[in-house]
């Protein structure tokens, strides 16, 4: 691995798994209700995933992947009580409701910025990165994926002494965790101590009855996430996402907020009272030596129905090996007039971001997945790099011979009736199992360890 000299952000992509399809799963989320029973084409996916990784890299940032889960998941459907073989399990499964089977083979797991939320040593205070698996309570496709998240980033973060890797939240509306689509840092830069910022949609120990759709985010998982990550009121805050936001489709935080060092780039209807959270992170951040650059567009410039359809916040935001930050946009932003405009006067702005890059993600985006879900951020010592397994690494080479792993894997179209297909579990295992050589990871998953056992996964 190309260790960095320094501390640095590394980005872990979701690795678009083979079955990436159009299922209108997420309740809540436009896009996916827009799509639902489209053809996919679970290539191009993975192809533009990879692609993205690559321009990352060309940029001199460190990039790493977390692998697809395992789906179709016969492992799952079989805790249902379906038996026989594998391919019978999936048939009788699929004839008995394909909706089912459609949960069950959800390539939803490549928006890693829900697989977990992720404390750097140097808030942690015990100088561990810590990791909390997100449980996705809210949707049933997504609640399959903590178990198997804990078990990667086990694999992956297994040096007890750099890394915690916690069990999920309890699976209960109390506690619906999404991950660090909800979870912003603040600080002066990625080697020092800052402030983490918890968005939640929901209080689910309050009265909130103005949401029409899901706030997927409790108060009570990002406290326990705070928590269990040793952080304390010094460095931590907990605000409120707005129910305009919300209801108008985003469904998570990180559709209307990217942060990155100093900035806090947002939308004007992103949060509750967006006044009061300035001003309390601006108490915050003084004791660890910064102010932060809280850079809001304001609704009459860019109306949030634009930033809903454009994903314009759910950009990545990094900062350069150089200097300066760099916008990393779905193409859709630049399409959209009132965003473009927007990018342009940010970028001719008295403020750290001074680059955009708008790169074609369509076949997640119609998912509703822009660039930001598709990456968890992992905050990194050169020690803590060195001792991450070096497998999911990424260099030049490596993006190639995934390249040509799904070149040879994947399907150019899959629609929904072709879920039920035995040949296509075949096909998919196929695949998992070449990525295991790839990535190192032997006995990732399941219908590696035992097709046979029928428990509940460890
Ligand atoms: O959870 N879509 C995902 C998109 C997640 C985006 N992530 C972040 N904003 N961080 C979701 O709603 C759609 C699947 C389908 O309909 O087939 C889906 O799961």
């Amino acid at each position: 691995m190309t260790t960095a000299s320094r501390t640095a952000e590394m980005n872990f992509d979701g690795l678009v798994g083979p079955t990436h399809n159009y299922a209108g799963l997420s309740h809540g989320n436009l896009a996916s209700s827009k799509h639902k029973g489209a053809a996919a084409n679970p290539r191009a996916a993975a192809l533009q995933g990879l692609a993205k990784m690559r321009r990352l890299m060309d940029l001199g940032l460190p990039q790493a992947v977390l692998p697809p889960q395992e789906r179709p998941y016969i492992r799952g459907l079989r805790v249902l009580g379906f038996t026989g073989s594998d391919s019978q399990v999936l048939e009788t499964a699929f004839a008995h409701s394909p909706a089912l089977v459609a949960n069950y083979s959800s390539a939803s797991c490549m928006w890693t910025a829900n697989a977990a939320t992720v404390s750097p040593s140097a808030d942690s205070g015990d100088g561990r990165v810590h990791f909390t698996p997100a449980n996705l309570t809210a949707m049933p496709h997504r609640a399959l994926e903590g178990a198997q998240t804990q078990r990667a980033l086990s694999m992956i973060f297994s040096d007890a002494q750099h890394f915690t890797v916690h069990a999920p939240l309890a699976h209960t509306p109390l506690l619906g965790d999404e991950g660090a689509a909800n979870h912003n840092r603040l600080c002066a830069s990625h080697d020092a101590a800052g402030v983490e910022l918890f968005i939640y949609g929901r209080d689910a120990l309050g009265p909130r009855t103005d949401l029409k759709f899901p706030g997927r985010q409790t108060l009570q998982a990002s406290e326990a996430a705070a928590r269990l990550h040793g952080l304390t009121s010094a460095n931590s805050l907990f605000h409120a996402q707005s129910a305009t936001a919300i209801n108008a489709g985003a469904f998570h935080n990180d559709v209307v907020c990217v942060s990155n060092e100093t900035v806090l780039f947002f939308h004007e209807s992103a949060f509750d009272n967006p006044k009061v959270l300035e001003k309390i992170m601006t108490e915050k951040a003084r004791p660890f030596g910064f102010t932060p650059d809280f850079i809001m567009a304001p609704a009459e410039k860019v109306p949030l129905k634009d930033v809903i359809s454009s994903y314009l916040f759910n950009s990545q935001l990094v900062t350069l090996p150089a200097g300066g930050m760099a916008l990393i946009l779905p193409t859709q932003v630049e399409e959209t007039r009132s965003t473009k405009a927007f990018v342009d006067a940010v970028l001719a702005g008295d403020n750290p971001i001074s680059q955009a890059y708008y790169l074609d993600l369509r076949q997640s985006m119609a998912n509703g997945g822009g660039p930001a879900c598709l990456r968890l951020r992992v905050v990194l010592t050169p020690a803590q790099q060195a001792a991450a397994h070096q497998g999911v690494v990424m260099t030049p080479d490596k993006i190639t011979a995934l390249e040509d792993w799904v070149k040879s894997h994947y399907r150019d179209r899959l629609t929904l009736e072709d879920l039920g297909d035995p040949a296509f579990l075949d096909e998919t295992r196929t695949a998992l199992d070449a990525l295991t050589q790839l990535l190192d990871l032997p006995l990732l998953y399941d219908f590696q360890r035992s097709t046979l056992d029928t428990r509940a996964p460890s």
